[in-house]
């Protein structure tokens, strides 16, 4: 069963080991339509992970801040479709979690070559935070940072691996978290990459 890290929150070491390769095939397949990019904060950053996205819409940033799309900006066309491996895998480790139904309509899809990070945050942006978060790492090796409800204090590490799956929900849909500088390594599934699927109901 799942380890909790919080009233709400439950981690399943290798949940998704036996469908990585699908995981992966549908991140190539999305990705050839969709490209990888390194999208613009609202302060005018560059973020360092590099980010696509399929489903109904996905999150995007840029100088106007913040959103959800139906159209991938790069493209000018819809986001790919979702995988059914994908959707499959968050229904059901959902439901393992408590959360009978959820039926995701993203998918966005971080990509973070060694050095890349991300920095504390919230995901606040779908419009029914009663649905929970469900992400799925894949390749190198990471530290989550995983901070309280509010900014500030130090932040709990946990090592997520190849396979590993977290679900967010309830008080804990909402705390600060984000993932520490990605060390060198190598992973027979990926080469120096860690991808991350990131599950949630936008609309
Ligand atoms: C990642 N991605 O590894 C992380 C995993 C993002 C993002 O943070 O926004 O793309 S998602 C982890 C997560 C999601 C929602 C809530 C909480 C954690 N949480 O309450 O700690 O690329
Ligand atoms: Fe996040």
């Amino acid at each position: 069963g799942p380890e909790r890290l919080g009233p709400c929150a439950f981690l399943f070491r290798e949940y998704a080991l036996p469908l990585a390769q699908d995981l992966l095939d549908g991140i190539e397949g999305v990705s050839a339509v969709s490209p990888f990019r390194q999208m613009q904060t609202p302060g005018g950053r560059r973020m360092s992970a590099a980010m696509t996205g399929c489903g109904d819409v996905s999150w995007i940033t840029d100088r106007g801040g913040y959103r959800y799309s139906a159209v991938d900006p790069e493209t000018g066309r819809p986001w790919p479709a979702m995988p059914p491996s994908f959707s499959g895998l968050a229904r059901d480790v959902a439901s393992r979690a408590g959360f009978e139904g959820f039926d995701p309509d993203v998918c966005l899809i971080n990509r973070y070559r060694p050095g890349a990070r991300m920095g504390l945050h919230q995901d606040k942006d779908e419009q029914d935070l009663h649905w929970p978060v469900v992400s799925v790492s894949l390749g190198l090796p990471a530290v989550f940072l995983w901070g309280g409800l509010k900014r500030g204090g130090s932040p709990a590490r946990l090592r997520l691996e190849h396979g590993d799956v977290l679900v967010w929900g309830g008080e804990d849909r909402l705390r600060y978290h984000g993932i520490a500088p990605v060390p060198d390594g190598r992973c027979g599934a990926t080469g120096h990459v860690r991808f991350n699927l990131t599950f949630r109901r936008a609309r």
